[in-house]
């Protein structure tokens, strides 16, 4: 029994030490850092969406487990949905909290993307909600509580004024005039889509979305003249 044992614990020394060699090549961890957690910050207009990013870094440790959550004002943005190569992530696991938790057999060093979180913006324009990191759990591989050393950054999402960003001619609101701006108003006007920023999309200011407001935004793409009438905002210019 006992030497049964004995070569089990062996083998799996072996594979963790062969894994963490294997995973210390690409970065080497920095002796005597602390690890670190942050969380991007963002800025988007009301009824928009905006992905914020928890990462880190090992410092000189190897990350083996951890659990994050991320608390939020759902009165301001509310996640939606996320994503994470490490493990589990779950956008809400009540009304102001994303969570993610994951592991690593070889240990995470270096730079760490935890998980992307995609938020529908809610609040009213000037609106601030903070994003408040909460490390509930960041162990080594042996299972040595990194927790009392992380340097934790809490970020923010602010609701920006849809009407200051709106640029006219982005019919699509994607921040950029391209053609597929005029593709947009063109399935407008077919009864085939929406475009999403209407207002932007009106381009000759006449009040309706048509076959013009298209070609013009097709002409601004392809460099040619565009006359915009009186009191108008011309294309490509914040409305
Ligand atoms: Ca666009
Ligand atoms: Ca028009």
């Amino acid at each position: 029994m006992i030497r049964t044992r004995s070569s089990i614990g062996g083998i799996l020394a072996f594979a963790l030490v062969g894994a963490a060699l294997a995973g210390s090549g690409a970065q080497d961890a920095v002796a005597g850092a602390d690890p670190q957690v942050s969380v991007t910050s963002a800025e988007a207009p009301a009824g928009g969406e905006v992905t914020v990013s928890i990462e880190g870094d090992s410092g000189d440790a190897a990350i083996g487990a951890f659990t994050i959550d991320l608390v939020y004002d759902p009165s301001v943005a509310v996640a939606r949905e996320c994503t994470t190569s490490h493990g589990l992530c779950e956008p809400a696991i009540n009304a102001s909290t994303a969570r993610v938790a994951g592991i690593s057999l070889g240990g995470l060093m270096g730079h760490i993307e935890f998980v992307d979180i995609t938020f529908d913006v809610v609040g009213t324009a000037g609106a601030v909600t903070v994003l408040d990191v909460q490390v509930i759990e960041l162990a080594d591989l042996d299972s040595k509580d990194l927790l009392p050393r992380t340097e934790v950054t809490d970020g923010e999402i602010r609701v920006s004024s849809s009407a200051a960003a709106a640029l006219k001619g982005d019919a699509d609101c994607d921040g950029q005039i391209s053609s597929l701006d005029a593709l947009a108003i063109l399935r407008d006007v077919a009864g085939s889509g929406e475009a999403g920023c209407g207002q932007a999309a009106d381009v000759d200011c006449d009040g309706e979305l048509s076959p013009v407001d298209s070609l013009r935004v097709l002409r601004y793409v392809a460099s040619l003249p565009v006359n915009t009438p009186d009191g108008c905002t011309p294309i490509g210019e914040s409305s």
